[in-house]
């Protein structure tokens, strides 16, 4: 592991995990990343900056932080059910609310290839499901459900959440 033969003594603003994660980064993304290579370097460097764990940068390039978007929460319909849909943006609806004692069914529905969100996991519940392509997957709620539950997609970048009420 000797690569530091051309590699220039990186000034002290950016740290010494960067250039070897923007490296990977590329090879890994660059099927995706045609005439996007500048924009993605930039993106490597604000991921690297902010996250300690790094365990990000290899999944949701376009990932958007949906928390603070127009975050109408969805209800559930007449039969106690909740669509929720997964593609490149994470899942929409982000929130969703329920109400105590009343059986809810989340039906999820990944839309796109072009997300991480091929499986949806409840932290809470212990609970990984398979996110096939156009194909719906219900979950059935438990009555007793802690408020909020949450759920993300199988690497934890994608984030929704039950509100019980
Ligand atoms: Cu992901």
């Amino acid at each position: 592991m000797t690569q530091h033969n051309e590699t220039p003594q990186v000034p002290s603003d950016s740290g010494t995990a960067l250039p070897t994660q923007a490296q990977s980064f590329l090879r890994r993304h660059r099927f995706g990343m045609v005439g996007a290579g500048l924009l993605g370097v930039l993106a490597v460097a604000g991921i690297a900056n902010a996250d300690p764990n790094g365990g990000h940068s290899t999944c949701c390039t376009g990932h958007h932080h949906e928390s603070s978007a127009s975050a109408a929460a969805a209800t559930p319909d007449a039969n106690g059910k909740v669509l929720v849909t997964a593609d490149g943006r994470g899942f929409h609806p982000p929130s969703v609310e329920i109400t105590k004692g009343q059986k809810t069914t989340l039906e999820f529905r990944r839309t796109s290839n072009e997300t991480c969100a091929t499986s949806v996991v409840f932290p809470e519940l212990k609970l990984e499901r398979a996110l096939p392509l156009n194909q719906p997957v219900a979950i059935e709620l438990p009555a007793d459900v802690s408020s909020p539950l949450t759920f993300q997609c199988g690497m934890g970048m994608y984030h929704g959440k039950v509100v019980v009420h």
